[in-house]
């Protein structure tokens, strides 16, 4: 069928099964892609990303349920909320896999399907034809994937670089008469935002400019914020998120919160240390003679942190960017761009400075966030900008949606389809968020709503509830919850929270 050119081609395949390319990332923030237009939009090196937004629609208002990554990713396989699938915390014990996923729709209407790179489910995927997968959050130098029957086989190379070589080995070997679904899923940017070797440095010089709220008091707010173990300020560890290893700092007195040591620097071979070392190790010689001649004071060295976390991160976004790059290219060159659905997104957003910290986890907007890119020739309009709230529970029912199967009656997610095919519709006024975990960087559990407008949430631990008037307050620093001017809109976003919880059949509180 690829013999005929031109419009022949394209009106054969016009009639087939749309393909979906799903390339999903860990921990990118809608700040750290260009097309978002955000503060580091000239700094952020997301091209091929940008070039998807550019041919089709980029979603501003799209948001996870539940922001933490098994349960982001429990919610887009199952197209419900965290206390239905029962993936709620990344500790759950394992997903429940005799569940209704999109895969076993889509598998069983003649998909050929794939997974590839990061799972963290706790478990082996399921209606998958292929699948090869990190264990756990694996890592990202001469990293192991878990085989089909069952081993863990070690790669050289990097993360990004060999989840891309699998995804297109998987594409070019795939039954070419069945439409596909490949999910392309990175380990990368997350933590320790460790770059591809062939990227360390390519940001140098480039001044990261810093986020309004990167010296955050936390004032006017929960006084649980002022507890949480991600400042960049007070918790990032110095060898294992800033790169400076014990042995090029012993003779200072730098504390630190924890040490973790350098998992990622012990895997690499010694060619790859070396390339590490030449790039870190004059820059951190620098550092320490400067702080030890007293050249740095406590906000400076909060600075210095932030200009070297941002670059790793967003040189560790770089490679991501490519492998989109390379897969749209294999889309080009395969003639399969105009049939093939590609989608960018990752599972939850980070925190990039903004508050004074990283990781993730709470409702406010940094973290709530997900990039949404999708580009489907013909159907959605190239550049595109929706405003519509939209969640990842909603990303199952569209995949089966666009492959023109039925969905079960109990997803709690609603198709995009309407949205994708006129992007001015909505597809619904409020988001439900309920954020479950219980220890790691000590953010306490919170269920909440947003509208287009407002957020409300609730702290069952502290008792608390917040609100934020996203339109005056875009930065979420003054909590306006009891305030007289807003208690009309209180009363409301009370109202929709209840009616959410009992929408979504939302457990009572427990929080021990
Ligand atoms: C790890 C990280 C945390 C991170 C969680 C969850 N610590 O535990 O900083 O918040 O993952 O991330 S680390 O020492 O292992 O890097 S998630 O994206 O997988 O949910
Ligand atoms: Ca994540």
């Amino acid at each position: 069928m690829f013999l005929f050119a031109g419009s022949i081609s394209k009106s054969i395949h016009a009639n087939d099964p749309p393909n979906i390319l799903f390339i999903f990332s860990d921990d990118h923030a809608v700040n750290a892609i260009s097309a978002y237009g955000g503060p580091l939009a000239d700094v952020a090196p997301t091209p091929n990303i940008d070039r998807i937004a550019r041919e089709g629609a980029l979603f501003r208002n799209s948001f996870c349920a539940n922001s933490i990554c098994g349960p982001s990713r429990a919610c887009i396989l199952t197209g419900k909320h965290s206390h239905i699938n029962g993936f709620m915390r990344n500790s759950s014990k394992k997903f429940d896999q005799s569940q209704w996923t999109f895969p076993k729709t889509l598998q069983s209407a003649g998909y050929q399907t794939a997974v590839i790179g990061k799972w963290h489910l706790n478990s082996n995927p399921i209606a998958f034809d292929h699948w090869e997968v990190l264990p756990g959050q694996g890592s990202y130098y001469n990293p192991e994937f878990i085989q089909m029957d069952g081993t863990r086989k070690r790669f050289a190379g990097y993360a990004t670089d060999l989840t891309t070589d699998k995804a297109v080995n998987w594409l070019e070997g795939r039954d070419k008469k069945k439409p596909f679904m490949l999910m392309c899923q990175h380990k990368a940017p997350h933590r320790t935002f460790a770059p591809a070797l062939r990227h360390l440095g390519s940001l140098d010089g480039v001044q990261i400019p810093e986020p309004k709220t990167l010296f955050d008091d936390y004032s006017g707010r929960s006084r649980t914020l002022a507890a949480n173990e991600m400042e960049i300020d007070r918790h990032m560890t110095w060898a294992y998120d800033l790169k400076i290893r014990k042995s090029e700092r012993s003779d200072i007195d730098l504390p630190s919160f924890r040490n973790y040591g350098t998992p990622e620097y012990n895997r690499m071979n010694s060619e790859q240390k070396a390339k590490w070392d030449a790039h870190f190790g004059p820059k951190n010689q620098a550092f320490v003679k400067a702080f030890k001649a007293g050249e740095i004071d406590a906000k400076q060295l909060v600075r210095w942190k932030y200009q070297r976390y941002v670059r790793n991160y967003l040189e560790t976004v770089k490679a991501v960017d490519d492998s989109v790059g390379r897969l749209l290219k294999f889309l080009d060159d395969n003639n399969l761009a105009e049939n093939t659905i590609v989608i960018y997104s990752s599972d939850q957003g980070f925190y990039l400075g903004e508050h004074g910290w990283f990781d993730k986890r709470w409702i406010f907007e940094e973290s709530f966030k997900m990039p949404f890119v999708i580009r489907w020739p013909g159907k959605v309009k190239p550049g595109s900008r929706p405003e519509s709230l939209i969640q990842n529970i909603d990303y199952a029912p569209t995949f089966v949606e666009m492959a023109n199967q039925q969905l079960p009656n109990d997803i709690q997610g609603k198709s995009l389809m309407p949205i994708l095919l006129d992007s001015s519709k909505k597809v619904r006024d409020s988001l439900y968020y309920a954020y479950y975990e219980l220890g790691e960087h000590a953010v306490p559990q919170h269920f909440g709503v947003r509208t287009a407008t407002h957020k409300l949430f609730f702290l069952p631990k502290t008792d608390e509830w917040q609100m934020f008037d996203l339109v005056n307050d875009p930065d979420e620093l003054t909590n306006v919850y009891g305030k007289i001017n807003y208690s009309d809109i209180q009363a409301n976003l009370r109202s929709e929270y209840d009616r959410l919880r009992k929408e979504f059949k939302a457990p009572a509180y427990d929080y021990k």
